[in-house]
């Protein structure tokens, strides 16, 4: 087994944690301004950390062999390759922000699944900048290291994401899902707890291969930037529901034009959904899950037949709703069911996939969990 030790040859002088995430709903919205309800997931990266005195940073994965070398002196977007990408874009956007790092081993564990949409590379991120942080005793706001690990995706690793991931990363509390106002960068924690009410909410993995993830997420993202020029607008968060007729009308381009229903409809069922938990009519959600789905699959067009073919799978068991959750092309499913229907759902979802020749899919458990902390 890997250990700091082993490895480093000395004890951490620290260890932390950010955990990943399933988003409720809200796709798609927060480059647009939007409003977004993720839950922070059990499953986490964990870095332990010692500080060194010559300025370079040492990072090594317990999943694989080797350690990574970088100076503090020499990072610049792109330096580093591979996954030491995201440890060397923390230390790089805390670096350029005027914060006081020096140079650490780290060692990164992690039981959250990479490329199945559960937000690692933010995790990762938000892990290592609090690992950095820490060993300095330097606090920072929350908030404000979410935005640094959305920066350094974007402008080290190169990935246009939106701010979503690190935010649930950074502020989610057990017990809650948080909403999250982009445009406003304000957020409220609602309670969310199925269980108490009977209900369980599945998250499967559908183990479909990513596609085209990164060029499709970008093009999603030119889109609405460009739509949202066309009209005027900062971004599409500005067309309320009641004025989406009459922008669709001045769109002359027909995927433009369903991109941005898409996007103007979920951010009102955010809006719906967040009414509905506060009222604890949690049941009275899973229609919004489903109606995400079909604007997610035909407006926006980001599901593959997996994500299809589980989402309706779990609607024919009985599902209260069911939705993909994240970037899409792949990743995960969100179904909120019966607890006593759980088990026979997730079964008829396996079945499913057996008989459409696909690979085996993964239930998690989604209890929402906490944001990141120093764990030792
Ligand atoms: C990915 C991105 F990283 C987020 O910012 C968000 O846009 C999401 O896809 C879609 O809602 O996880």
């Amino acid at each position: 087994m890997t250990t700091f030790e082993t490895v480093f040859g000395t004890a951490p002088d620290g260890v932390w944690r950010a955990p990943g995430r399933v988003n409720l709903i809200g796709e798609h919205t927060d480059y647009n301004d939007g409003l977004v309800l993720p839950i922070a997931l059990p499953n986490q990266i964990v870095v332990s950390a010692a500080a060194r005195a010559d300025g370079v940073v040492a990072v090594a994965s317990s999943g694989q062999d080797g350690v990574i070398e970088f100076s503090l002196d020499a990072l610049e977007p792109g330096s580093v390759g591979d996954w030491a990408a995201y440890p060397a874009g923390a230390a790089w956007v805390l670096r350029e922000a005027g914060y006081p790092i020096g140079g650490a081993n780290l060692l990164v564990d992690s039981d959250l699944p990479s490329g199945a949409g559960l937000s690692s590379s933010a995790a990762l991120l938000c892990a290592t900048a609090v690992a950095l942080l820490g060993l300095q005793e330097v606090e920072v706001d929350p908030a404000e290291v979410a935005r640094l690990a959305q920066r350094a995706e974007n402008s080290y690793v190169g990935a246009p994401v939106g701010l979503m991931d690190q935010m649930a990363s950074m502020c989610c509390t057990a017990g809650h899902a948080l909403y999250f106002d982009i445009r406003a960068m304000s957020t409220d924690q609602i309670p969310f707890d199925p269980e108490a009410e009977g209900l369980t909410l599945l998250v499967i993995d559908v183990k479909a291969p990513h596609r085209h993830v990164d060029g499709e997420y970008a093009a999603r993202r030119k889109s609405c930037e460009q739509a949202a020029a066309v009209l005027g607008v900062p971004a599409l968060r500005s067309i309320a529901p009641e004025d989406l007729d009459a922008a669709l009308a001045r769109l002359s381009d027909d995927v433009d034009r369903r991109r941005v229903r898409h996007v103007v409809t979920e951010i009102r069922r955010v809006e719906q959904a967040v009414e509905l938990m506060r009222a604890g009519r949690l049941r009275d959600v899973g229609p919004l899950f489903t109606a995400s789905h079909a604007s997610l699959r035909d407006d926006f067009e980001i599901t593959v037949p997996e994500l299809d073919v589980a989402v309706d799978t779990a609607l024919a068991a009985g599902a209260l709703g069911a939705r993909m959750t994240g970037g899409g092309f792949g990743g995960c499913i969100i179904a909120l069911v019966e607890t006593a229907a759980a088990d026979r759902t997730f079964a008829a979802i396996e079945k499913a996939f057996a008989e459409h020749g696909f690979r085996t899919p993964t239930s998690l458990a989604a209890t929402p969990s906490a944001g990141a902390s120093r764990l030792a």
